[in-house]
């Protein structure tokens, strides 16, 4: 029934996805069809070559630079021990011991979690990680982790990439077995957009250690500890890092918002350091913090409280950099950056520019910045495939600081923005977001209460309404789902409530649920749910990962399935046949399993015959194979 529920949540039957493909061709999801796997990705490959990709129709094509992406030579054939063999063999807490004897300072390369979700719409490929995962052992040994999963790259591998989320984090896992992982976890979100029953929780960061991650980002969107325990209990006994995190918001030193001051952001900090947290997080996912106030912010909270500190940022404003120093030479423990080509603007600072900015001081990385430079130059090649996915953004903004939005929504908005018609407006939906902030009380803006506080953005400068006629008790207005959602108290509480009067506005009345929201729902029966699973695959296996991909997202993993049962295990071809199919005389090839790959010749493509059927003409290693797909075009 929760599954059910979860079906008809309004976060699902509003978010967009593509389903269109699937209702004009129900056929192809007949389950019983079996076929091996090679003729299933060859019929993806003519299908794409034939029809095109839905996600990169009408967008921009890569260029002559996209060539295919070479990972840069591994210069140890035993990548050294790291951080991930403290973890395995002395636990967490000796990991944050670790981390406190440390002078230089440590770093979190993010490329293959925020960087990508945040510069190409989460759209990067697992094989453009995988490959590059034995290079980052050797190279990169004295990373302190590699952020690889979680945040908004689960949903959009099953929805976007027809991949296996959990296969990304074990063949990452497997292949750089010296530097932790880490992923982003939405607390009792998870790595959805609504609040899942505690034991769905549990379940998921169990899996998720299982699987490979080794430190866990724990925030919650409203900043509220009480709705952060599930899953930081389920961390810690894991055995895996626990990183109970602060969202930074406002600006300490703003008088006027003296709600998020330094005494807030302290207190909260003493909460999550009593909650069992091994490692303070101060997630910054706006890039709001400026340096002088990094400064009295590191330092208080080094004061303060025990915990090492991991620091996260985004560049939108430019300046993150100088706060990435300031918060350095305040002696913060940790620090997230992208490796040069996907860094910058809405992403996180330069990995390279920190690193060199940091040599020859006491702070020194110890990171080799010929090594960074390779893996940089592999990223810029793996960047050139996702122009369709490229934002288009110009330049770094100081207009972060007015709608104070999360480098990972900025661009998406713009894009919904641009999909209403809002486009020449942008500066005005900007206004509008921190408008809507200051009418919810000023609350946190991180996935999922940004996307509130987004959707109510977009509403208004849509309808031409403003905070007064939204406010005025005689206007009648039509709140989105999301906005509903959230005043009835289903993402929990912000600090000192929503205001009253528009709490009352949104829900007429009705009373909000001011407890946490997991308390009051009921757990779910996994043998129940993998009952109704079964039922659903009708006879196609599925194991625990995809029960709990099933759990976050049932609806996204059910198309995910059936798409997998027509076109096999397309995550295997490179990014550019994924997207593009292939051209006549084009060879490629891809690895379906260790040591089993396919040698994909395409010969010829034939005219669309009566039936609006087309022929694709193969050689599949050496052998021809011819394969008929319909033409929608
Ligand atoms: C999606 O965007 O639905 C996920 C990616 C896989 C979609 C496949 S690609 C070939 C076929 N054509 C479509 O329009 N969808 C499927
Ligand atoms: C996410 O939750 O995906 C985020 O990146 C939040 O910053
Ligand atoms: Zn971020």
């Amino acid at each position: 029934a929760f599954v059910e529920n979860l079906l008809k949540h309004p976060t699902f039957l509003n978010y967009e996805y593509h389903t269109k493909f699937i209702d004009e061709t129900p056929e192809l999801f007949d389950f019983k069809k079996r076929r091996d796997r090679a003729t299933k990705i060859l019929t993806y490959i003519a299908d794409i070559t034939v029809n095109g990709h839905p996600e990169t129709q009408g967008r921009a094509k890569p260029g002559a630079e996209a060539i295919a992406p070479r990972a840069p030579a591994p210069r140890v054939e035993d990548p050294k021990p790291g951080t991930r063999q403290i973890l395995d063999q002395f636990g967490p807490e000796a990991v944050a011991d670790w981390m406190r004897d440390q002078t230089q300072l440590l770093i979190t390369d993010t490329t293959m979690r925020d960087g990508h979700q945040s510069l190409l719409a989460t759209r990067m490929r697992s094989i453009d990680m995988i490959r590059v995962a034995p290079t980052y052992a050797a190279n990169m040994d004295k990373l302190f982790s590699v952020e690889c999963w979680g945040g908004a790259t689960f949903d959009v591998a099953y929805r976007f990439l027809q991949e296996c989320p959990w296969q990304r984090l074990r063949d990452i896992r497997a292949k750089m077995p010296n530097i932790m992982t880490q992923m982003l976890l939405r607390a009792s979100n998870g790595v959805g957009y609504t609040n899942y029953p505690d034991n769905v929780v549990q379940e998921f960061v169990r899996q998720a250690a299982v699987s490979g991650v080794d430190v866990f980002r724990v925030f919650d969107s409203l900043n509220w500890v009480e709705n952060m325990r599930v899953a930081m209990d389920a961390v810690i006994k894991a055995e895996k890092v626990c990183e109970g995190t602060i969202c930074y918001t406002g600006d300490i030193n703003d008088p006027d918002r003296s709600k998020y001051n330094v005494k807030y952001y302290v207190g909260m900090a003493k909460e999550l350091e009593a909650a069992g947290a091994h490692v303070l997080g101060l997630k910054d996912m706006a890039g709001l913090l400026k340096p002088a106030a990094a400064t009295q912010l590191v330092k208080a909270l080094k004061e303060e409280v025990g915990l090492p500190i991991h620091f996260h940022t985004h560049d939108t404003s430019g300046a993150a950099i100088a706060t990435v120093l300031a918060a350095s030479n305040a002696g913060v423990d940790v620090v997230d950056a992208a490796m040069d080509a996907l860094s910058g603007n809405t992403s996180q600072p330069t990995l390279g520019s920190i690193v060199e900015a940091l040599k020859h001081t006491d702070r020194d990385t110890g990171l080799d910045v010929g090594a960074i430079r390779e893996i940089s130059n592999y990223w810029e090649t793996v960047r050139a495939h996702y122009a369709a996915f490229e934002s288009g953004l110009q330049a770094p903004a100081s207009e972060v600081y007015l709608h104070e939005m999360p480098g990972g929504q900025f661009t998406n908005l713009k894009a919904q923005a641009r999909s209403l018609g809002l486009e020449e407006r942008w500066h005005e939906v900007a206004q509008t977001y921190a408008d809507v902030n200051q009418m919810f009380g000023d609350i946190v803006k991180v996935t999922p209460s940004s996307k509130v506080v987004g959707d109510m953005a977009l509403m208004m400068v849509s309808q031409n309404l403003t905070r007064a006629d939204v406010e005025d008790p005689k206007t009648d207005v039509s709140f989105p789902d999301s906005v509903v959602d959230m005043m009835r108290g289903n993402l929990g509480q912000p600090p000192g409530g929503f205001p009253k009067g528009i709490v009352k506005k949104v829900l007429k009345g009705e009373k909000p649920n001011t407890d946490r929201p997991g308390a009051s729902l009921p757990p779910v029966d996994l043998d129940e749910v993998r009952a109704d699973l079964t039922a659903k695959l009708d006879g196609v296996d599925f194991d625990d990962e995809d029960l709990n991909g099933y759990l976050m997202y049932p609806k996204v993993y059910l198309d995910y399935a059936q798409r997998h049962d027509t076109y096999g295990p397309v995550r295997t071809l490179p990014t550019r046949t994924f997207f593009y199919g292939m051209e006549p005389g084009e060879e490629i090839t891809a690895e379906i399993d260790p040591g089993k790959t396919l040698e994909i010749r395409m010969q010829a493509v034939a005219e669309t015959n009566e039936e609006g059927e087309v022929k694709v003409f193969f050689e599949l290693n050496g052998q021809p194979r011819t394969i008929r797909v319909p033409n929608r075009m």
